[in-house]
């Protein structure tokens, strides 16, 4: 018998929490000594990386914040001499300045690792011919995932988003077994296959690895029956690392399992920072454990889940992510999320998942608008009919009232990354 290809995701528990002790109080010496805005955080809530004995004792030291990198800009949070970093990304400001993560050869080794550990988790195997149309660049997905499949052994085809037409020709005539994107993009590439009258399920594709964006079990579905493959959901933050912080296993699929061997989670009330028990829902926050060019100690990610029990292996599963607490729409008072709009959307088989939200204001009113593809051209009574009852099936999930416009096919706009889901057109406060 050969020896497993990642006996780590095997490890006990105990060996796990002991592990994860070990780690975190050299984590937090390394920060504490090398990162200056963390130490005086540290000094200003009196804490001291000597006074974590316990895992349970994390929850004493102060939080890291997204601004408390933008503060940093460039090279503030670097723990090791700029001159030891092997790489820089970046992840695109809309608002300011962007945030800067720079990694050592060591980090880009575990990174690799964990990005390898993943791919195989979510059902890519050694020889595989792996399509990744992340996009390449400052972006860490194209990246990360690029050196996870070669850490893998398979076959990489550094695509990058965008030229939709030659994603399709390439997938097909190399052979791609496996494919990562975007969710989003994934349909728009769906479609682009229907346009060039090929069928994806008569190609090589069985398994694709999605993430970078919030989607829904209804999402999945789509692309399972539309592409016929396994679809499994990968999870990720630059800030953190890239890709590879999570992974489903395609056996389960039953929410992404953090690599808790090197990043440890923690679900906290976001108005109060509270932990909360695990199943409760929060805001999802990680340490790093085995980084050494910028950890990040209790990183807000404003990511919203909850933390289950291990399924595949000891380590802790994520729910999906219903949204981002900065994602989070409030119309009319009442708090929506785009997650919850699509769930609704994609309950009815004559509409796509090319959707956005539009919020204006008339008076002293929000006006809620879903504008959503069907799926094929509809004859404008069927239109109606799946616009009244989307209306109705949103009212009675929030109580808001909502106009639904029900597009042709291809006529909302398309993103090869992340999707824009919300136009907000009110006035700011
Ligand atoms: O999106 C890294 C990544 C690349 C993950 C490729 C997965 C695949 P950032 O650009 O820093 O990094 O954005 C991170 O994207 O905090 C979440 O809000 C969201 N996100 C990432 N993966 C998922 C997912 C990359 N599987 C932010 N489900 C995160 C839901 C996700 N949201």
């Amino acid at each position: 018998m050969t020896a497993p290809l990642f006996p780590e995701v095997k490890i006990s528990l105990d060996e796990l929490r002991a592990l994860q002790v070990k780690r975190l109080r050299e984590t937090l010496r390394l920060a504490y000594e090398g990162q200056a805005p963390y130490r005086a955080k540290c000094q200003a809530a009196g804490v001291h990386p000597d006074d974590l004995r316990s895992l349970d004792d994390l929850a004493r030291f102060p939080f890291t914040s997204k601004d408390d990198l933008r503060d940093a800009y460039p090279f503030g949070m670097l723990a090791i001499p700029r001159e030891r970093c092997v790489r820089l990304h970046a992840s695109s400001g809309t608002t300011g300045r962007p945030t800067v993560v720079g990694y050592s050869a060591r980090d880009i080794d575990t990174w690799s690792d964990l990005m390898a550990r993943s791919l195989h988790a979510g059902g890519a195997r050694p020889g595989d011919i792996i399509h990744n149309a992340f996009g390449y660049g400052l972006f860490t997905g194209g990246l990360g995932v690029h050196y996870g499949a070669e850490r893998l052994g398979c076959t990489v085809v550094p695509m990058s988003g965008g030229f939709g037409e030659r994603q399709v020709q390439l997938i097909r005539e190399f052979g791609a077994r496996v494919v990562l994107m975007t969710p989003s993009y994934m349909l728009a590439i769906a479609d682009e296959f229907e346009r060039q009258g090929v069928d994806p399920r008569a190609t090589a594709l069985r398994v694709g690895l999605f993430g970078a964006e919030p989607w829904t079990e209804g999402m999945r579905a789509e692309i399972e029956r539309r592409l016929g493959v396994t679809a499994v959901d990968l999870y990720g933050l630059s800030e953190v690392m890239g890709p590879g912080v999570a992974c489903e296993f395609a056996e389960t699929k039953d929410g992404p399992t953090i690599w808790e061997d090197h990043f440890y989670p923690e679900v906290v009330d976001p108005d109060s920072g509270t932990p909360v028990p695990d199943g409760q829902p929060g805001e999802l926050v990680f340490t790093t454990l085995t980084k050494e060019a910028m950890p990040v100690i209790r990183y807000r990610t404003r990511d919203l889940t909850r933390l289950m029990p291990g399924s595949a292996s000891v380590m802790r599963r994520m729910a999906k992510i219903t949204g981002r607490s900065d994602d989070m729409l409030i119309v009319r008072g009442v708090n929506l999320f785009p997650s919850q709009v699509e769930e609704q959307i994609l309950r009815d088989p004559a509409l796509s998942g090319h959707y956005v939200i539009e919020l204006s204001r008339s008076g002293a009113l929000d006006d809620l608008l879903v504008r959503v593809e069907a799926r094929t051209s509809l004859e404008s009574e069927a239109a109606g009919r799946s616009s009244a009852a989307l209306a109705r099936r949103l009212k009675g999930m929030c109580g808001l009232s909502a106009a639904i416009d029900v597009a042709a096919p291809g006529t909302i706009e398309r993103s090869m990354g992340k999707a824009r889901r919300v136009i907000d057109k009110r006035p700011k406060a």
